[in-house]
């Protein structure tokens, strides 16, 4: 079927709280993965690309790709912006055929941040495109942007009753406690699941993770044995999903996940097939890796079987 707008997902999701894995793509193989994992799971599934992935890859390539991938398949797919800096972003992919849009001006002063929130909701929802909007800081880093961790902070309750009434933004991402990256915690995982349900109650709107990738060790000890170097990296327990879900997240972001599951095979096939050259066969178990790992995510978040 054609793309959906994300709130037509986010309208079951958020009635039965439940939460879709968004998945952030830059290629062919990422979008393979993450296509297959939904029909194997049935699923509905969110497609993410950044800015950055739309710099490396080409927005025509992704909308294209997407397109082809999901034409035959009965569950439902959305394709959405990750933290469009700006309106021009938005308006490129709004009108490029994505389905949902982020605008992200978390770092900006309030007031512009609900302007610039509101302008791009009404482009969006004249198109009937989905948008989401950030409100507080996650430390770490996002494609461009670095957040040190004293300047991230947590989402306060009633300022995001007041923002998403005056920006109408369709779902809100939220600042609770995590950061992008592999790096999220020095020491215990702490997610404010409190905060989350007080916001939760006051907007009633989806609310979305960011910075959600769990860091298994399973995947950061393969890229370690086969010649990678990621010490100290910490993610958000598959415990801590199931909490924040049932205080009311309902989009849960996975970028670093993939990207370590993906580099961890290929890794694998370099370091003990030196003879192989084939790209199919080295790229190929990247994306039988990424597309495991999205399948497990489905079944935790609780999208399988809601394609
Ligand atoms: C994310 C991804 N994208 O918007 O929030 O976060 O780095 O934890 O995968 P991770
Ligand atoms: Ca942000
Ligand atoms: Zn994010």
């Amino acid at each position: 079927m054609p793309l959906v707008p994300l709130h037509e997902i986010y309208a079951d999701a958020n009635k039965d709280y439940f939460a879709i894995g968004q998945f952030n793509v830059n290629n062919l193989e990422f979008i393979q993965a993450a296509l297959e994992a939904a029909v194997e799971m049935n699923s509905p599934l969110i497609l993410a690309a950044s800015t950055g992935a739309i710099k490396y890859a080409g927005l025509n390539y992704l909308v294209a790709m997407v397109k082809a991938g999901s034409a035959k398949m009965s569950q439902r797919v959305a394709l959405h912006l990750d933290h469009g800096a700006t309106y021009e972003d938005a308006k490129m992919c709004i009108e490029g055929g994505f389905t949902s849009v982020m605008i992200d001006g978390s770092h900006l002063p309030y007031e512009e941040n609900i302007a610039l929130t509101k302008k791009v909701a009404d482009l969006a929802h004249q198109h009937n495109i989905t948008v989401e909007a950030e409100l507080g800081r996650l430390g770490g880093i996002e494609d461009d942007v670095k957040v040190d961790a004293k300047d991230a902070n947590l989402t306060d309750p009633d300022q995001a009753k007041d923002f998403v009434k005056r920006s109408g933004c369709d779902a809100l991402a939220v600042a609770v406690g995590t950061s992008h990256g592999a790096y999220k915690f020095k020491g215990e995982a702490k997610l404010d699941f409190d905060r989350i349900e007080a916001i939760k109650k006051l907007v009633g709107i989806p609310l979305v993770l960011h910075g959600a990738s769990g860091v298994p060790t399973e995947l950061t000890e393969k890229l370690t044995r086969f010649g990678g170097k990621i010490p100290g990296a910490k993610g958000v327990p598959d415990e801590a999903y199931r909490r924040a879900i049932k205080n009311g997240i309902n989009k849960v972001n996975i970028d670093t996940d993939l990207r370590l599951a993906f580099v961890a095979a290929v890794r694998e096939v370099l370091a003990t097939k030196p003879e192989e050259f084939d790209p199919r066969k080295i790229l190929g178990p990247g994306r039988a890796s990424v597309k495991e790992v999205i399948k497990q995510k489905m079944q935790i978040l609780g999208s399988a079987g809601r394609g």
